[in-house]
């Protein structure tokens, strides 16, 4: 007896791949359907739920943290905090929440629908496709403090880049081949604001940035003009989850100062060899899907994904 009791717990309290294969066979071609379906609307979707899942699991783990509202008694939520501020995508995993709910009650977490929305954006996208390990329930916390001390800043040198990911057990290789995610998707000005105009003290611009691009990302992110203005990451293929992002920072068009930083650091083989890139990619999103997350018995399963139930 208590031989299975034992296996039925350890059974509970990993992630697995098909959890959902018998609660709900059609979840996750569910998910991937709602996400392509919204994406033909909006090619900027892939980069916004790409970003979702790993801020989701940079703070607390991927409880879908990152999607409670403000709630009374309860402190300021991630969905506040500075880092979080150009989030967007909520209504979509709204969406994707309510239909699911409608078929299934009370089975699909929210967490694991950032997860396998994620793997379908990069899929859509051009990008590798992986099998997503599910079965993260949601948790009941959620903290914009703890969002400011958890994520990475753009402003990070590469030490700082390093021990961040260190402390969320991500290998400074995980973290150079995830940040190539940064080939698709937009950052505002504000980002980018230090790096185009105060450099330092004696230098306006970072000299690493081709200067023709600077001025033309100068000419988007004029001083006085809306901090909000969105530059793409990849002026060549904004949409396409390509190697892009080496061939940028190597001609001087890359945009943050992290970026920089990671690729002076290291001109890795990562970005020649796709296939090992590839290959990288789809083990580096599992391990970051897998940080800290709540199974078995631990956290609920939301019924809607921004409240607690
Ligand atoms: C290495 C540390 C990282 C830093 C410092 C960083 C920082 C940023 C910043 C500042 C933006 C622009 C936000 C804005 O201004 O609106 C951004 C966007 C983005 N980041 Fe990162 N990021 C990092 C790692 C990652 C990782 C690991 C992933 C994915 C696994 C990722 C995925 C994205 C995506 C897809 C976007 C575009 C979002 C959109 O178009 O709305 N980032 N990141
Ligand atoms: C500013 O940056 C430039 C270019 O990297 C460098 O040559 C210069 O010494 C820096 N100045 C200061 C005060 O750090
Ligand atoms: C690229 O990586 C793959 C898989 O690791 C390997 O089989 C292949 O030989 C590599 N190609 C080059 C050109 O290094
Ligand atoms: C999506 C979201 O809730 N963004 C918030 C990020 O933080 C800023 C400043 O605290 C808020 O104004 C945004 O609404």
């Amino acid at each position: 007896m208590v031989v299975i009791v034992l296996l039925k717990v350890s059974q509970l309290s990993s992630l697995r791949v098909g959890f959902y294969a018998k609660s709900c066979p059609a979840a996750e071609a569910i998910v991937s359907k709602l996400v392509r379906l919204k994406s033909r609307y909006n090619p900027s979707l892939p980069a916004v739920l790409l970003r979702l899942h790993y801020h989701d699991c940079f703070v607390a783990g991927c409880d879908a943290s990152v999607l409670l509202d403000p709630a009374s008694g309860y402190p300021p939520p991630e969905k506040v905090a500075l880092p979080n501020e150009s989030l967007r995508g909520f209504e979509v995993v709204d969406l994707i929440k309510t239909v699911l709910e409608a078929l299934c009650p009370s089975t699909i977490s929210c967490a694991d629908i950032l997860a396998l929305s994620a793997r379908e954006a990069v899929l859509l996208a051009g990008g590798p496709a992986w099998e997503v390990p599910t079965g993260c329930r949601d948790g009941r916390l959620s903290s914009a403090l703890l969002a400011v001390i958890s994520l990475p800043q753009p402003q990070f040198s590469a030490i700082q880049l390093k021990n961040n990911f260190l402390g969320h057990g991500l290998s400074d290789e995980e973290m150079i081949t995830l940040s190539r995610s940064h080939t698709i998707g937009f950052a505002r000005c504000v980002s980018i604001w230090d790096r185009l105009y105060y450099y330092n003290s004696t230098t306006e611009t970072d000299p690493r940035i081709n200067s023709a691009y600077a001025a033309r990302r100068k000419r988007i992110c004029a001083t006085g003009r809306n901090l909000g203005m969105i530059v793409p990451f990849d002026p060549v293929t904004p949409f396409k989850f390509d190697n892009m992002y080496y061939k940028n920072l190597e001609e001087g068009r890359g945009l943050l100062l992290s970026d920089q930083v990671l690729y002076d650091e290291t001109v890795s083989m990562l970005s020649r060899n796709s296939t090992e890139w590839e290959k990288r990619f789809r083990e580096a999103m599992i391990h970051l899907g897998s940080l800290n997350v709540k199974t078995g018995l631990q956290g609920e399963i939301r019924r809607n994904c921004r409240r607690r139930n």
